[in-house]
């Protein structure tokens, strides 16, 4: 398969469309795209919202400007399409995630977006046709801010969408069904959006690390190993509310005190079990007044771990300390699942395909797993996956704080537009 060689024989342009600027430009698209945001002063974008709508509009023209075909499917991802020279052959898909937690970094998701558009906008523009088709996806809904549940998106495109999840509430109360279709979906129409594993070669995303790794090794990329698995939960604490000055210390049932016991049972067993980890990011008690002893409290809860045994180990420890907390206070304590996804290995021959690009650019290989989540985790029931590490500054990520460099963003670029000069659709596995 002929593919002219981008790297070396491509005039290094200094200009703002040349290769040498890939960099910049995914950097400066990046700070434009994180204008779309549902808070002044942070980054919010939580899926089928104004803002989200907002930055689809501006990936699609992105797409169109890079010479491919842009549309949104039923769930609300934004596909665009380079049709290689031969339609034939299986599509490669390359994406991440359009939408952030609440004041969120500006490269988690997005850069996985921006930088394969912009090195497909940069073939595009020299002329340059993939000898197969490549599809970019900017899924809606990774990390599952506003309904609770996570990978929406890729879970839809890889044929694994719940339909049950079409009357998960938001906060305000409405259901995924009317969320799709005030935002001008098809509820109904969720099958359509998905791939049929025959058209499609493997996946490929590319995230920062989101960790310190590759800042303490001095490495710009890593080439992924697998992706920690997880299960997250809604947990419900029912004690009895009553009055702060009157009720005895040894006669009250605290639904808070039983759960801050609870929340502490989890740092421990977790700290405890190699790999694992547990957090609890949000909490609400009722009645939730100063005078008032808690009658209830609900809080999430997110356990992971690089190994499905090491996770379930933790949550079997965790099942019986809340169990025995709740008989000691006489407190009932409910768990009620929201997401839980099998850690996921990267295919080998992706990982290899990837080092040699890395290898390719004069840079060490380091391989590592991945503690975060990633669409890569649902789309790997579809076909193989692949994903590219981009250093990020002290491993800071879900805050305002997370940043990269232009210089990484130009290396990963570059690596990336070697892949696609390597990538043989015919030669998987
Ligand atoms: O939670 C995660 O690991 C991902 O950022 N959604
Ligand atoms: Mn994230
Ligand atoms: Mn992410």
């Amino acid at each position: 398969m002929s593919f002219k060689s981008t790297m070396d024989e491509t005039p290094s342009g200094s200009g703002s469309q040349g290769i040498d600027s890939l960099g910049l430009q995914v950097m400066r698209t990046l700070d434009d795209l994180a204008r779309f945001s549902e808070e002044e002063g942070a980054l919010t974008r939580r899926y089928l919202t104004k803002e989200h709508t907002e930055a689809a509009d501006f990936v699609m023209q992105m797409m169109r400007d890079a010479g491919m075909d842009a549309r949104m499917d039923a769930l609300g991802n934004v596909i665009g399409s380079a049709e290689g020279d031969s339609s034939s052959s299986p599509r490669l898909l390359i994406g991440s995630h359009i939408d952030t937690v609440r004041d969120a970094g500006r490269y988690d998701g997005a850069l996985g977006i921006v930088l394969p558009i912009a090195c497909l906008g940069f073939l595009h523009r020299q002329g340059i046709r993939l000898p197969y088709p490549v599809d970019v996806i900017a899924f809606g809904d990774e990390e599952g801010v506003r309904f609770q549940s996570t990978l929406i998106g890729s879970r839809a495109i890889a044929g694994d969408f719940d339909p049950a999840l079409l009357d998960a509430t938001d906060s305000d109360g409405i259901r995924l069904a009317d969320a799709l279709r005030a935002f001008g979906l098809d509820p109904d129409a969720f099958e359509k959006a998905r791939y049929r594993a025959e058209d499609v070669a493997a996946y490929i995303e590319v995230h920062i690390e989101q960790g310190p790794v590759l800042e303490d090794e001095g490495l710009p990329v890593g080439v992924v190993t697998s992706i920690a698995g997880a299960t997250r939960f809604q947990v419900k604490v029912v004690g009895q509310a009553g009055h702060a000055g009157t009720v005895p210390m040894r006669l009250r049932r605290d639904a808070l005190v039983a759960s801050a016991e609870a929340i502490a049972s989890v740092e421990r067993i977790c700290t405890s079990i190699p790999s694992s980890v547990g957090t609890v990011g949000i909490l609400h008690t009722l009645p939730g007044a100063v005078n008032v002893i808690p009658g209830t409290v609900e809080f999430s809860l997110d356990v992971r771990a690089e190994s499905d045994a090491s996770r379930h180990a933790a949550l079997s420890e965790i099942d019986k300390a809340f169990g025995e907390i709740a008989e000691r206070r006489g407190v009932s304590i409910t768990k009620t699942m929201t997401h839980e996804g099998d850690a996921c290995q990267c295919a080998p021959w992706l990982m290899h395909r990837l080092a040699q690009a890395v290898q390719a650019e004069g840079i060490s290989v380091r391989e590592l797993p991945s503690g975060a989540g990633h669409d890569a985790m649902a789309v790997a029931r579809l076909t193989d996956v692949g994903m590219l590490f981009v250093r990020c500054l002290e491993g800071i990520s879900h805050h305002p704080a997370e940043s990269m460099s232009e210089a990484d963003a130009q290396v990963a670029s570059k690596v990336l537009l070697r892949f696609l000069e390597s990538f043989d659709p015919r030669k998987t596995g």
